[in-house]
């Protein structure tokens, strides 16, 4: 029986631990969250996915799956840990060294060892190398050498979608960059196992670059979409007919605006380019700039509408971090609600149907509270569209008509088979 150890259960460990668990393979997941590890061995997922629920529950079921506080010796190891960025937008690969010291003492001849975190350009080598220092009792690939070494080290990075995860897990195509070619092999007798889609293989530093620019490339197609979003603002033509129309064009595909960029990928990622080359990165910087400022311009375009009533109430639509996902992470609508609530002189409702209760930053302050649909509609002095869930495009907008709108979603402009759906567009 084929064993894998998946490193730290999140959003992207977890749903691969359920899949290879489900296509036979002996898992163990580790975490060093004990909370998580012990929802997770209760058949509890410790966040929501859709479908990742039904998955968990039939892997610890049948045992092919278990969480624990502690790794255990695998044919296979998956590293996925988060990659944030720390002071001075600079990676910090804190925890892919403690997951490479960690898993060290359990690697035996054979085992091959899989970055799955977006990482910066070298990080796969600098992993082996960290692993090597701790194993010298074991051989390790250099990179691009040709001769076979009894670890195999690879980078093959994650590529699913929030709210899409299972489907995309298996459908999506994937690249796997190895140490050498031989470590490419090894990581792909895993994949095929369980991806339909098609499977690249390349060099590590290609392949920790490829998934940079993914997220690079979609971040700068939205802070376009943003950036057109202020301007239509300025000279009062409607941004989201204008997007539609300009997309009829057969080699235009504009994103679509929107309160700026959340999540912890897309928002964090780019900056791993612009560190690595900071003089070359400009195009990516500044739409990274771009699109962190969206908040505050429409936190101001709120505030200045604002004045006009004597004590405000500012109903929000939608706090999470984009549309029919119930993630809060980096999410530029919650950072609107903060300013309004850190502003003060506001009283603000939120309404999101993907969230249970407020986030505890929010705690005992008097002035935001969490409403139904109906509510936040009537007893707003004005409406701030933030995201699209589908619940909200079920809306009747025409009852809205005597409410100050301010839509950053363009839920009450677009076809509502667009909206919340950004890669279908006009
Ligand atoms: N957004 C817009 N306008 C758009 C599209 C998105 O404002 O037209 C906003 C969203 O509301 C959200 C942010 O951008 O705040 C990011 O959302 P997203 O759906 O573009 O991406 P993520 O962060 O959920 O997932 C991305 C995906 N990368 C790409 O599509 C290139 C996913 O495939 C990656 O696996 C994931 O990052 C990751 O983990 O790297």
């Amino acid at each position: 029986m084929t064993t894998v150890c998946v490193v730290g259960l999140g959003y992207i460990g977890l749903p691969t631990a359920a899949m290879l668990a489900s296509r036979g393979f002996e898992v163990i997941g580790y975490d060093v969250n004990e909370a998580a590890v012990a929802s997770i061995n209760a058949g509890k997922a410790h966040f929501h996915e859709p479908d990742l629920q039904m998955l968990l529950s039939a892997a610890i079921s049948t045992g092919r799956l278990r969480a624990q506080t502690v790794p255990a010796e695998a044919d296979y190891f998956i590293v996925a840990v988060p990659t944030p960025f720390k002071d001075g937008k600079k990676p910090d690969m804190s925890h892919v060294e403690m997951a490479c010291d960690v898993i060290a003492p359990f690697l035996q001849p054979g085992s091959t060892v899989i970055l799955e975190s977006t990482s910066p350009v070298g990080s796969t080598e600098l992993m082996t190398a960290r692993l090597a220092q701790a194993r010298p009792d074991l051989s390790f690939p250099r990179f691009k050498e040709a001769s076979e070494a009894q670890i195999a080290v690879a980078h093959c990075p994650e590529r699913i979608l929030p709210g899409h995860m299972l489907r995309e897990l298996v459908a999506n195509d994937r690249i796997i960059g190895g140490m050498t070619d031989a470590c490419s092999r090894r990581a792909l007798s895993l994949y095929e196992t369980f991806v339909t889609g098609h499977i690249f293989t390349t060099d590590s530093r290609t392949a920790e670059f490829v998934k940079l620019i993914e997220n690079a490339f979609r971040d700068v197609n939205i802070a376009f979409a943003n950036e057109l979003s202020v301007i239509c603002d300025r000279i009062g033509v409607d941004v989201w007919r204008a997007v539609e129309l300009a997309n009829k064009h057969p080699r235009v595909s504009i994103l679509q605006p929107g309160t700026g960029v959340g999540g912890h990928c897309i928002a964090v990622d780019p900056w791993f380019i612009v560190d690595s080359a900071p003089e070359e990165s400009r195009l990516i910087r500044t739409a990274r700039e771009v699109n962190d400022r969206k908040p505050e311009y429409i936190f101001h375009r709120i505030l200045d509408l604002a004045d006009r009533f004597k004590n405000p109430v500012v109903s929000c639509f939608g706090i999470t971090y984009k549309a029919d996902v119930g993630d809060l992470r980096e999410s530029p609508s919650l950072k609107i609600v903060m300013k309004l609530l850190e502003h003060g002189g506001v009283k603000v409702l939120v309404c999101d149907p993907l969230i249970k209760s407020l986030p505890s930053a929010f705690c005992g302050s008097p002035d935001v509270s969490l409403v139904d649909a109906d509510t936040a509609r009537q007893e707003a002095d004005i409406v701030a569209l933030l995201v699209a869930h589908k619940q909200f495009r079920r809306l009747e907008f025409n009852r809205f008509l005597h409410k100050v709108v301010v839509d950053a979603t363009g839920l009450m402009s677009r076809p509502s088979d667009l909206i919340g759906n950004p890669d279908r567009i006009g």
